[in-house]
């Protein structure tokens, strides 16, 4: 087992790693930037090491500074959470040339999975469903326009380097996909260093849910259901969910085993979120796969009772998933309110500055993931989030109530956040029904269909 591990994050991720360190029986070191050298979570790690000024591309970006901080510390493995370095191919291959464990997936594996062709190739020999599309990257227009005209349009060009919602372009028609081809091939030339361009059907109208596996690297994998991830803007998460509400569960369990078989059959160790969109007739198309601990992660925790972040320290330790597929079991419901110091009535304008009120609810099936202490100073230097607001129920309707009490025991202040626009969205009936799509919390802000948000 490791002695010492080094978090290469901030905030309330790195407080969670610590977290699962300190049940473990494991050191944690905690690296920071100066804009964090007052956080106070840094007093719960074992030792703070400063690896250099706020940006992060001079500390959590900083591939030599970390590895530095790693051997001066004397660290067997380096956590490194999510965003930042997590999907870094090139920075897991570097650790195991230091011979530190990454706490992730081998370089290779992560590299196949993230390439967006390769990974569809893969999913589709392990009977993931996917789009219909282009079987590998294209390079030609006629073989685009070939393509389409099998799928029917309109159709979507994607980055095979891509991800997040970055290089996509959507075709309704043949002159539309002709013309775009080589412009995205360009795009993605200069944003992601590799050209390579792929095209599939383009689904209107869908809902993101997410299947939440684990491999260990004895070729065993198991799969801990599903999240809805649908109400999102701009591509961040603002609500999670699980189960899925309102899905087959027929369907999904064939397509949560499906998840689980790609893992073990590209070979990846560790903790992987497999994406899919599902359309109005309930089925499943995969988008990509997440080679990380997600932000959402303690929704699944709160439904199955695992912990995702010591799974995924006890992977890279070399040891064999203690769980079998058959003794994982849902448990009610679970939400999880993304907590954002943004003003959602300017447009989600960040609000970073002291917290000088921090009151956060507590009582029964609540749990409260952050960093953040009465005083703290939120830097603008990086992501908005404060923390995770997350409920626990027997049923859906239980745990949006929990929620909305919740949301309304919390104080805080001076700072703005989206607490205001959580209690509009909790209240909407589309999201009481369980019926909001991918497109849902766009359309009502531009429509104005929420009231005051703040
Ligand atoms: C799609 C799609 C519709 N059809 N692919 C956006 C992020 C990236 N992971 C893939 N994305 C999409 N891919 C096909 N074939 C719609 C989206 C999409 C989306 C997906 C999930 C969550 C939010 C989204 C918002 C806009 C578009």
């Amino acid at each position: 087992m490791f002695r010492r591990i080094l978090i290469a994050n901030r905030g309330e991720i790195a407080l969670r790693i610590i977290r699962a360190c300190r049940e473990l029986g494991i050191e944690a070191v905690c690296v920071y930037s100066k804009a964090d050298k007052d956080a106070p979570y840094l007093r719960l790690a074992d030792r703070a090491i400063c690896i250099g000024a706020g940006p992060s591309k001079d500390s959590y970006l900083n591939i030599p500074r970390i590895i530095a901080a790693a051997e001066v510390c004397d660290a067997d493995a380096i956590h490194p959470g999510y965003g930042f370095l997590s999907e870094r191919a090139d920075f897991a291959a570097i650790c195991r040339e230091c011979k530190i464990e990454f706490i992730g997936p081998s370089p290779e594996a992560m590299a196949q999975l993230g390439d967006k062709v390769a990974a569809k190739r893969a999913a589709k020999a392990a009977k993931v469903p996917i789009f219909p599309g282009s079987e590998g990257a294209i390079e030609e227009e006629d073989e685009a326009v070939e393509v389409a005209r099998e799928i029917g349009f309109p159709v979507i060009i994607k980055a095979a380097a891509g991800g997040g919602g970055r290089g996509m372009r959507v075709c309704h028609n043949e002159a539309t996909l002709r013309a775009s081809i080589k412009k995205a091939q360009q795009e993605a030339k200069a944003a992601f260093g590799d050209g390579a361009v792929f095209i599939e059907k383009f689904l209107e109208h869908a809902r993101h849910v997410e299947v939440q596996v684990l491999g260990d690297k004895h070729g065993h994998s198991v799969h801990l259901f599903e999240r809805d991830c649908s109400m999102q803007r701009r591509h961040q998460k603002l609500i999670e969910e699980a189960p899925a509400p309102g899905v087959d569960r027929k369907k999904i369990a064939a397509v949560c085993e499906s998840a689980a078989k790609l893992i073990r059959t590209t070979g990846y160790a560790g903790a992987a979120t497999v994406e899919f969109l599902m359309d109005d007739e309930q089925n499943f198309y995969m988008l990509e796969v997440n080679t990380r601990v997600q932000v959402e992660h303690p929704v699944t925790e709160m439904i199955t009772g695992q912990d995702i972040v010591k799974h995924s320290i006890l992977i890279a330790a070399g040891e064999k998933l203690g769980l079998r597929q058959k003794d994982i079991a849902v448990t009610g419901h679970a939400m999880e309110c993304r907590i954002n110091a943004e003003d959602p009535a300017r447009n989600f304008m960040p609000s970073p500055g002291r917290i000088d009120t921090w009151e956060v609810p507590g009582g029964p099936g609540i749990r409260m993931d952050t960093h953040v202490v009465p005083g703290y100073m939120v830097p603008p230097t990086y992501d908005s989030m404060v923390g995770k607001l997350i409920a626990h129920a027997d049923d859906r309707e239980q745990c949006v109530a929990r929620m909305v009490r919740a949301l309304r025991e919390f104080r805080v202040g001076p700072i703005k956040t989206v607490i205001p626009l959580h209690l509009r969205l909790l209240e909407h009936s589309a999201f009481r029904e369980g019926a909001v799509d991918i497109h849902f919390l766009e359309r009502a802000l531009k429509q104005d269909l929420l009231g005051p948000v703040a």
